[in-house]
Formats: structure tokens, sequence, C-alpha cells
């Protein structure tokens, strides 16, 4: 029996196919076990589906933001109890992405709320991201719109990959965001192509937005060009001040269906099953695995609310036989 070695590779794809809202809106429309079936077949066409890849997230500037994103417990406008706190320093940092490390974490993300960042929070960004990324991990940066010249600067300091979401579909975007404009998304999203910064952008599900909303979000994703490699799905998390916390209760198909879609449109992506876990059960996440998603948030906390605990998060991989990725098994051995 000869085994053989495939190499799915993580470098930047062309978008091959226009996705119109419509023809999103009927692959949501495929009967639920179907379109599961048929995400799972994309998904090993371009995986090894036994691989998750683990990111930690941490919160390096807390609260405090001028933007009025309904669904946002950092915003400035909204009374959640978040306890403002600025940047902080590199040895805070880089202490915690050494746990993340030790813990399997391959990548750590660093959140910022900020509208967008200064020319001085470039500078202190360029000595925190040399510092993680000399420890071996893979970084990304979120940190709002950027200005002409920033995503030069971050690249050069080694960020790997650069979260800027959509959030959600241009229609549905003004009634969640005021403070700027899905046009402003996409304006940042072309700066962090051009530097050569690989780009994780996604959005949220489950505020209070329309199936067709859901649909035109991931056809706004799946016709980046290139797509993402990274695409964070996260189920709202509500909470208490924000304007979304009375938001209309989702069914998990839904859901499930929202990350199958995203696998089919977006086959070469990493599909992140993000916030919002921690409400999940151990089958709704299994049936995301089963759809696609193949990258979670691991550790303790998101940004300022709870994440899945690590512990079930290792009991629930191991139940599944599911490992975190690495550059060894992120190759599928085939029998032939
Ligand atoms: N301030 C920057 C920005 O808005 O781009 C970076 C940080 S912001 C917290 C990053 C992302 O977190 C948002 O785009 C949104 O998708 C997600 N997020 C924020 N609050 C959330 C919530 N309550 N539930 C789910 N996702 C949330
Ligand atoms: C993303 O898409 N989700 C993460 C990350 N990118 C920065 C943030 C989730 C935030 C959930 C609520 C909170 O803890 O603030
Ligand atoms: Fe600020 Fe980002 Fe939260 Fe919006 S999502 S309020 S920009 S931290």
């Amino acid at each position: 029996m000869k085994t053989t070695l495939q190499l799915y590779s993580n470098t930047p794809h062309p978008q091959v196919e226009y996705w119109s809202v419509c023809k999103v809106e009927a692959l949501f429309e495929t009967p639920f076990l179907e379109l599961v079936h048929r995400a799972a077949l994309v998904h090993r066409e371009n995986f090894n589906p036994q691989a998750i890849q683990l990111s930690t997230l941490m919160s390096i500037k807390t609260g405090g933001c001028p933007e009025d994103c309904g669904y946002c417990p950092q915003s400035a406008r909204y009374q959640t109890g978040v306890q403002k706190q600025e940047l902080l320093n590199v040895e805070d940092i880089v202490e915690k992405a050494k746990i993340a490390k030790s813990r399997g974490a391959s990548r750590f993300c660093m959140g910022a709320a900020w509208r967008g960042p200064k020319p001085k929070d470039i500078a202190k960004m360029t000595e925190i991201i040399k510092a993680v990324k000399a420890l071996g991990l893979e970084t990304c940066g979120t940190f709002g719109l950027l200005a002409d010249g920033m995503a030069e600067d971050l690249k050069k300091a080694g960020l790997d990959y650069y979260n800027h979401n959509l959030d959600t579909s241009p229609e549905h975007y003004n009634k969640v965001i005021g403070t700027r404009g899905f046009d402003d998304r996409l304006n940042t999203l072309g700066k962090v192509r051009k530097a050569g910064l690989k780009v994780c952008c996604g959005g949220i599900i489950g505020m209070n937005e329309s199936r067709k909303e859901r649909a035109g979000f991931i056809a706004s994703l799946a016709n980046l060009d290139p797509q993402p490699e990274s695409v964070p799905i996260n189920q709202l998390v509500k909470v208490e001040g924000t304007p979304l916390s009375d938001a209309q209760e989702l069914d998990w198909t839904e859901f499930v269906r929202t990350v199958a879609v995203a696998r089919i449109t977006m086959p070469k992506s990493y599909v992140r099953l993000s916030a919002g876990r921690q409400g999940m059960s151990e089958e709704m996440q299994a049936m995301c695995f089963m759809a696609g998603a193949n990258s979670i948030f691991y550790g303790d906390k998101l940004l300022v609310t709870g994440n899945a605990e690590e512990d079930c998060d290792r009991l629930l991989m191991e139940k599944l036989d599911l490992e975190p990725e690495t550059t060894e098994n992120r190759y599928l051995s085939q029998n032939s």
C-alpha cells in the first residue's frame, strides 16, 4: 500500500466563482443534512478534517471605544460594566502569549478597542508584534480602521494576519453601526491586502438580520478577491447594556447552515467557530466541525466576555478525535 502526502496550500487563492446573493440564498435553502454533507465533502477536498487551528485572543486595549457598534460591550456609549484599560505594555502581552503557546495555540490574536490606531499606537504595536513573533507564534492584530502606511508598518514588524470584519451584509450594516460604513471596512481590507498581510474577515450571526441578509453577508466575504485566508463566524454574545442585548434568538440549525455555506463558498479558507461557543452544546459544535469549521478561539476568555473553557475544549477535541493543527498534520495522508 502506498501512502502519499498531499499539501493544502495556505497561500491566497483567487476568487474563482462569483457568488450572487440569490445563489447563496439557494445554498441556505438546501435540505439541512444535504447541505452539511456537501460542506463536509468540500472540507475534505481542501483540508485535513481532523485538524483544528487554535488561536488565542487577548484584549490589549480595552473599552472606552468611540464607535457605536450595537453588539459591542467595549463601546463607550453603552453601560456594560467593562473597565477601561489603556494599551498594555509589551511584557504583560508576551507573558500571555507564552502561556498561549505552551497550551497549544499556533496564533496569538491581539484586539484593541479603537476606531483605528493613531501613529503613536502603531509605534508601540511594532515593538509588541516583534516580541510575540519572536516566540515562534503566528501573529494577528485587530485594531480597527487603518490610515495609509499603517498596514505596511505592521507587516514590517512581523504581523501575519489582520482581522477586520465586514460583520454583516451591506444592507444590514447601517442598522447596527452608525459611526462608520461598510465601505470604510472594505477600504481598510484593501490596504491590508496591498501590504501583503493575510486577511481574517468574518462577522456576527444573530443580530436580527434576515436570512437574505445572512446570505448577503456571506456573498460579500466570498466575493472578496482573493478570498480571506481566515473567516471568523461569531454568534452574537448578547451583553447587557448594548442595543443588541435582546436580539432575537436564532435557531442552532441556522448557525450551522451559515458555517456550511461559508465552507462551500470559501473552500480554501479557514472557517473559525468564533465567539458564542460558550453557549453552544458539544453536539452543536460537533455539527459545526462537520459542516467545515476548522478553527476556534482557544482560551478561557475572548476579549472581555468568557469563552468555552480550555479543559472542556480539550475534552471535546479528544471525544471527536480532533487534533490541534500543526505544520505536520496540515497534510492529509491518503492511502492509494
Ligand atoms: N475595534 C476593532 C474593530 O472593530 O475592528 C477591533 C476589535 S472588535 C471587538 C473585533 C470584532 O469582534 C468585531 O468586528 C465583531 O465582529 C466582534 N465582536 C464584538 N463584539 C461582539 C459580540 N458581542 N459578539 C460577537 N462578536 C463580537
Ligand atoms: C472576531 O471575529 N471575533 C473576536 C475577534 N475577531 C477579535 C472577538 C469576539 C468578541 C466577543 C465579545 C467580547 O469578548 O468582546
Ligand atoms: Fe469599538 Fe471595535 Fe467594539 Fe466597534 S467593535 S465598538 S470599533 S471595539
